[in-house]
C-alpha cells in the first residue's frame, strides 16, 4: 500500500521483526545446505555493506580480500598457479564455467551444438544453464547414487563440450568418482567441472575422502559454497579454474569503469560476504573447520544409527553429512526434505545437535507407532 507520509523508524522495524517471526526457526530445519552464518560473519558483513566489487578500482581494500580468499580456496583445493573469482553461489558458478566450456567449444570452430554430460543426481542449476546457453543435456546413469564412468564413455561423442561431476550431491550427498571422470575427459580433451558447492568446505577436512580437486589431472574448473557449509552470509559462491586464460574467455570490455574488463556474469557485485567469507576462515583456520566438519559427520552417523535402532533405515552411507531415510511420517514442527526417489533428507549442518536429533528421532517414534 502507498504510504505517503513515511513510518517512524521503530514502527518500521516492529513491522519488520513481526514478519521475521513467521520464518521457520532454524532450530527445526533440517532441510537447509545453508548452514547458519557464523557470528564473525555477521559483523564482517555489515562492515562491508557498501562495498560493490563491480567497481573494483573504488574499492580496492574490499577487492585485495577477493584475491586472499581465492588464494586460501587455490591452497585448499592443491592448484597454487589456478584463478578464480567469486560468485553468488552455486547456480551462477555452474553457469559460468559451463559459459567458458561452450565458449571454448565454440571457438574452437566446431560449430554444431554442443552437449554436456551430467549425472543424474545434478543440481538443477545445470538445467538452467543448458537453457540459457543453448547446449543439449546428456544425463549419465549412476550406480549407488554415482556417476557411472561406463555410460559416460557411451554418452562421449565430438560434440560433448563438458563432462560435470558432483563432489557431495544435493540429494544423497555423495561424492561421483572424478578421478575415472578426469582420465575419461583428458583422454577426450573435453573440460571437467567439479560442483562440490557443498563438499567443498567437507571433504577437504575428512581423513580419507574420496578426491575431488585440482591434484587430479584433467580436472579444468571446482566451485564451492561458502555460504553452504562455510557458515558465510549469503550470497556466497567461489569458482576456480586451473587456466588463467579461461578468463579471458569471458570477458567483456567495462569502458568506464575503474577496471577495463569484466569476465563475471553480474555487474554490481557486493563486498559484504567476501568480508564474511573472509572473516570465517580466517577466524577458525583449518584445524577449527575441521572440528566443525568433524562433528557434523559424526552426528550424522549419529543420526543414521539412531534412526536404524528404531527401524527406519538409511538409503545410503552418505561421503558427506546428508543423511537420507526410507519413508516415513514427520512429525511437527520439523522440516525436512524428499529426494525425487521419495527418500526422507536431512542435512546436517552444523546446527544440528545430538540434543536435536534426538528430539526427531522420538517424536518419528511417537509418530510411527501410532
Ligand atoms: N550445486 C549443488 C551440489 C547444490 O546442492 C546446490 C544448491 C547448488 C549447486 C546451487 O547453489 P545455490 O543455491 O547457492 O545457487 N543446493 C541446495 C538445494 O537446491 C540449495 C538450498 C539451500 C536449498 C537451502 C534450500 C535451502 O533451504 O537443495
Amino acid at each position: 500500500m502507498q504510504n505517503r507520509y513515511g513510518l517512524a523508524e521503530e514502527v518500521v522495524l516492529a513491522r519488520l521483526e513481526e514478519i521475521r517471526r513467521k520464518d521457520t526457526p532454524p532450530s527445526t530445519i533440517f532441510s537447509s545446505m545453508c548452514a547458519q552464518p557464523h557470528p564473525i560473519a555477521v559483523r564482517a558483513h555489515s562492515m562491508f555493506l557498501p562495498t560493490n566489487l563491480g567497481d573494483p578500482g573504488l574499492f580496492q581494500g574490499t577487492a585485495t580480500l577477493e584475491a586472499e580468499v581465492i588464494s586460501w580456496f587455490l591452497d585448499l583445493f592443491q592448484c597454487q598457479d589456478a584463478g578464480g573469482c567469486i560468485t553468488s553461489g552455486g547456480t551462477e558458478s555452474n553457469i559460468q564455467a559451463l559459459s567458458i566450456a561452450t565458449r571454448q567449444h565454440l571457438l574452437s570452430k566446431k560449430h554444431m551444438r554442443p552437449n554436456v554430460i551430467v549425472p543424474a543426481s545434478a543440481h538443477f542449476s545445470f538445467e538452467k544453464a543448458a537453457r540459457l546457453l543453448g547446449f543439449e543435456l546428456r544425463v549419465a546413469r549412476e550406480e549407488t547414487h554415482r556417476m557411472d564412468p561406463e555410460h559416460v564413455s557411451e554418452l562421449i561423442d565430438k560434440q560433448t563440450c563438458c563432462i560435470v561431476t558432483v563432489a557431495g550431491s544435493t540429494e544423497y550427498g555423495m561424492v561421483d568418482p572424478v578421478p575415472d571422470l578426469a582420465a575419461l575427459a583428458k583422454e577426450h580433451e573435453i573440460f571437467l567441472h567439479v560442483d562440490a558447492a557443498f563438499g567443498g568446505l567437507v571433504l577437504p577436512f575428512l581423513k580419507e575422502a574420496p578426491r575431488f580437486d585440482f591434484s587430479i589431472d584433467g580436472v579444468s574448473s571446482i566451485c564451492v559454497d561458502p555460504h553452504k557449509m562455510g557458515m558465510s552470509t549469503i550470497p556466497s559462491g567461489v569458482l576456480l579454474f586451473r587456466e588463467q586464460n579461461f578468463f579471458d574467455i569471458l570477458s567483456v570490455d567495462t569502458p568506464y569503469l575503474s577496471k577495463k574488463t569484466s569476465f563475471h556474469l553480474t555487474g554490481t557485485r557486493p563486498g559484504a560476504p567476501v568480508a564474511s567469507t573472509y572473516a570465517v576462515l580466517h577466524h577458525l583456520g583449518f584445524d577449527g573447520m575441521q572440528e566443525i566438519v568433524q562433528q557434523c559427520m559424526e552426528n550424522t552417523r549419529y543420526f543414521i544409527e539412531e534412526m536404524e535402532a528404531i527401524g527406519i533405515m538409511r538409503a545410503v552411507t552418505p561421503d558427506v553429512n546428508v543423511a537420507t531415510f526410507h519413508p516415513h511420517n514427520i512429525p511437527e514442527p520439523w522440516v525436512v526434505s524428499h529426494t525425487r526417489g521419495g527418500d526422507v533428507r536431512m542435512v546436517i549442518t552444523p546446527h544440528i545437535t545430538c540434543e536435536l536429533i534426538d528430539s526427531y528421532v522420538t517424536d518419528v517414534k511417537k509418530l510411527n507407532e501410532k
